[in-house]
């Protein structure tokens, strides 16, 4: 009882502290008078990383050096694309400075690269945002500078025709202009930014895919993607944080076009700094809007260890086009905040059928080696089966299975196209584990399937076993007529 009263105490403190400091923002007026003392070189972050806080009192000359690089990068797995980035990475660099601050901005453009290039920081008071001072060519490198007036977490991006094109291929980033003040200090921030890419071919298929101006302009993008790649925060990409930490995420928007609904799953946001503006807080927040050129600072206490997922709440972007994240939590576990599951009992209502996972197979030239197999496997198992059983096999415990040195899988491999091809619910047993969960059965091609288990068995110490589109076809079960009860993902 005592030690709840101490943190609730210290809760309150906290939010004292941040609503007082979040009322003193000082007037664009008193910023643009701020006397400028010394200067200093910014120092810029890849994301998901975030420079240190500002622990200056006085407004200063910050040098920002940023440097722009054509580079031909992963999107997916097997898909390659040619990113136009601001420091070699997408989102760009991150740049953290003070309101006040005097910003000497270079912007340097790669002597390898094709094309012309500029910026417009929404951090700006003046033409452009920068764009016409900072259009540079190939080998060439322009200077402006600009007194932060506002405090904010503002974007970047280039600004050149056509500039949705530019967007598209990952041109934006985050620049944060501290408050005076600064911010409450926390354990843990990290650079989550959104955006949509558009490929001439669809999602997920092989090869460099160029960038497709008709799909920008009809605003379909075949990827959805937090930090410029799917799976960049998933995996061993994952934010990490211990039971107890606040979690700070500054987070962007570059579209070009499509509005994020930004949210976490099993997690509320504390404190939203919404739109980026420092001057008021709300608090518990389920799902906070980010559009596209606009950015939200999302905060909380992590109260107990999952494994928290980062989602654009338009969840076919999430699920189907990529954008996905992870924040995983370790440390004990707080039965109080989350029981876990009690009890399993079963519930028939009439009427349910297991969910067949809809698929359209789309034909693609038959693999002919076990590595073609292998290759085509993995990128159907990024598609399709990453999300619960994780791209290194290992599942969820006492959710989903282990891949991995599967006992189950190694057993049988008639077995396994079963699983694959119908779907499987009940007790399981995998290497001395228990399940009771639902796969849901898979409307996929015999030879996606087949490739997928050949991946799969290649994979993460299995057998090694191939798995031919006549055996799936020879063994393919019908989808399980008996009930699924499909789990709330939330
Ligand atoms: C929606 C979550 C989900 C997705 C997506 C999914 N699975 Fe599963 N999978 C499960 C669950 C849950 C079980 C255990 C079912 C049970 O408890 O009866 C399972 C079991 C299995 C098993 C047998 C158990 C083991 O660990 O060896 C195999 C093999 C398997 N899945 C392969 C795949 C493949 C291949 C894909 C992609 C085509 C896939 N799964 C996609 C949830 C999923
Ligand atoms: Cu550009």
């Amino acid at each position: 009882m005592k030690f709840r009263l101490t943190t609730q105490l210290q809760a309150l403190a906290a939010l004292a502290a941040i609503t007082a400091s979040s009322l003193q923002a000082a007037t664009d007026i008193q910023n643009r008078d701020e006397p400028i003392e010394g200067q200093e070189t910014a120092t810029l972050t890849d994301p998901p990383n975030v420079p240190p806080p500002i622990t200056r009192k006085k407004a200063t000359k910050v040098i920002v050096n940023l440097e722009v690089k054509e580079i031909q990068g992963r999107l997916a797995d097997g898909v390659q694309y040619t990113f136009w980035t601001y420091g070699g990475k997408v989102p760009g660099k991150f740049i953290r400075i003070r309101e006040g601050d005097l910003v000497e901005f270079h912007l340097n453009n790669h002597p390898d690269n094709k094309m012309p290039h500029n910026i417009d920081l929404h951090a700006v008071t003046g033409q452009g945002g920068g764009a016409g001072a900072s259009l540079t060519a190939p080998g060439h490198s322009s200077v402006f500078s600009f007194k932060a007036l506002n405090s904010g977490l503002y974007v970047y991006h280039c600004a050149t025709a056509p500039v949705a094109m530019h967007i598209a291929n990952g041109m934006y980033g985050l620049i944060l202009v501290e408050p005076k003040e600064g911010l409450p200090a926390v354990d843990k921030e990290f650079y989550v930014m959104q955006g949509d890419f558009y490929t001439r071919g669809p999602n997920g298929e092989q090869g460099l895919q160029p960038f497709s101006m008709e799909k920008a302009i009809q605003e379909k993008p075949d990827y959805v993607l937090f930090n410029g790649s799917v799976g960049a925060l998933t995996g061993e990409g994952s934010l990490t944080a211990k039971v107890g930490e606040t979690v700070r995420l500054y987070v962007g928007n570059g579209g070009p076009n499509l509005t994020s609904s930004f949210h976490a799953i099993g997690e509320i946001f504390d404190q939203v700094w919404a739109e980026g503006n420092m001057s008021h807080i709300t608090q518990n927040v389920q799902t906070t809007v980010v559009p596209p050129g606009g950015s939200a600072i999302t905060q909380f206490r992590v109260n107990t260890p999952a494994t928290y997922i980062l989602v654009d709440h338009a969840l076919t972007r999430a699920f189907n086009k990529g954008a996905i994240g992870m924040l995983k939590v370790s440390g004990n576990e707080d039965k109080t905040v989350y029981s876990g599951k009690t009890t399993d009992e079963v519930y028939m209502p009439e009427g349910t059928s297991i969910r067949v996972a809809e698929q359209s197979a789309k034909p693609a030239p038959v693999a002919k080696t076990k590595a073609e197999r292998i290759e085509r496997g993995k990128a159907v198992y990024t598609a399709n089966c990453v999300a619960c059983h994780q791209a290194n096999g290992e599942g969820i415990p006492a959710a989903f299975p282990p891949l991995a040195k599967s006992d189950f899988l190694n057993a049988d491999k008639i077995r396994a196209i079963k699983t694959v091809t119908g779907g499987l619910q009940g007790i399981v047993k995998v290497n001395g584990n228990t399940f009771n969960g639902v796969m849901p059965a898979w409307a996929l091609s015999n030879d996606d399937i087949a490739n997928v288990l050949t991946f799969v068995y290649s994979s993460w110490g299995n057998s090694g076993k191939v798995v031919t589109a006549a055996e799936v076809k020879a063994n393919a079960a019908k989808p399980q007529a008996a009930p699924a009860k499909p789990k709330d993902s939330h």
